[in-house]
């Protein structure tokens, strides 16, 4: 029996030390120092012995599964160590690892530029309209007095797409339909896209963006149209900008102005960007002709309006020194990512 608890001893004591995990330790305990373990299958045989001979075996047993339990123990902490540091360098995280940057998508310069405008204009009490791009011959021309003959309806310079449809030269015809199903007062803006059938350069481009303002009330005059402008010149380019009007002419306003700023970059000395002349101009306006209020259901011996057209696309070119208006159309990544 002795001998039988010596082998016994051995083989265990070389299982613990070669086992690798947790799992195959326990079930080691099990196998020795369970209920049903060979150490104590030799405890159930000692009913068999003399009476001399049961305490001395009986000793020998317990120092023997003592001696197991503690190592048991003591390899159990082992690999439990061995695993948390496992574990802990799988989840190390190297803090000096450049960080993924999300990129976040920007306003396109022409739609920064426009928020601006719409701010300045919404504080004045406008609202903002949309319309078609696609325009039949009647909203685009003829509500606004540009007669058969006009090289505007010519089909070098408009895109025509059958005989009555066209793709919009100014956004006019969304405050057409304003006049038409609104009664007065009226005070709108209509940004949007529009198309010409120009030559392409650098400061030309097929299509383009403008912004459209219309005010109808009764008694508005010439002075409601500077006050307006004025304000809205200051407000973009700077509360000392000095502002010119000029007699012009369009078919839908009389009279018919042309507005022109001091320059921003000489203040009004003359320098490239303003050709020497010290002024840009930077829109066309006009009190509303008498023909376009009477084509869209308004008696203009009740009221009267004003009109003014602004270009987004200069604008924004001149603001941030964009050489060419192409770049604004062509949406490059590299270019777009500069603003
Ligand atoms: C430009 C400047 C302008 C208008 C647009 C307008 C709109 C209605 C009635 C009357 Cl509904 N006028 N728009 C007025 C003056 C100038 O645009 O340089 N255009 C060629």
């Amino acid at each position: 029996m002795k001998q039988q608890l010596e082998t016994i001893k051995e083989t265990a004591k070389k299982a613990i030390l070669e086992c690798e995990n947790e799992r195959a330790i326990e079930e080691i305990r099990v196998k020795y120092l369970g209920k049903k373990g060979e150490l104590t299958a030799i405890l159930k045989q000692m009913g068999s012995l003399s009476a001399e001979e049961r305490p001395v075996m009986g000793q020998l047993v317990n120092e023997a599964k003592q001696k197991l339990e503690e190592l048991i123990s003591q390899k159990s902490n082992e690999l439990k160590a061995k695993a948390t540091e496992l574990k802990l360098k799988a989840e190390t995280v190297d803090i000096t690892m450049p960080a993924k940057v999300k990129k976040q998508g920007k306003l396109h310069p022409l739609n920064t530029v426009l928020n601006d405008m719409i701010d300045i204009f919404q504080s004045m009490g406008f609202d903002v309209l949309d319309g078609p791009e696609v325009e039949t011959d009647h909203y685009n021309f003829e509500c606004l007095n540009v007669p058969a003959d006009h090289p505007a309806r010519d089909m070098q310079d408009t895109f025509y797409l059958g005989e009555n449809l066209l793709l919009r030269t100014q956004t006019s015809a969304a405050q057409i339909r304003t006049m038409e199903t609104r009664k007065p007062p009226i005070r709108v803006i209509c940004p949007g896209r529009v198309f010409r059938a120009d030559e392409v350069d650098a400061t030309h481009s097929p299509v383009f963006h403008q912004i459209e303002g219309l005010v109808v009330d009764k008694g508005i005059t010439m002075c409601d149209l500077k006050g307006v402008l004025e304000q809205f010149a200051r407000e973009i380019y700077g509360p000392d900008t000095k502002v010119k009007f000029r007699p012009s002419f369009f078919p839908f306003t009389e009279p018919s102005v042309e507005v022109d700023v001091t320059c921003s970059k000489c203040s009004g000395g003359g320098c490239r960007v303003c050709k020497g002349s010290g002024w840009i101009e930077i829109l066309g306006a006009g009190m509303v002709h008498p023909n376009v209020l009477r084509s869209c259901g308004i008696d203009p011996d009740v009221y009267s309006g004003f009109a003014f057209g602004i270009g987004l696309d200069r604008l924004t070119t001149t603001r941030y020194k964009i050489s060419d208006i192409r770049l604004l159309f062509e949406n490059d990544k590299r270019f777009l990512e500069q603003f």
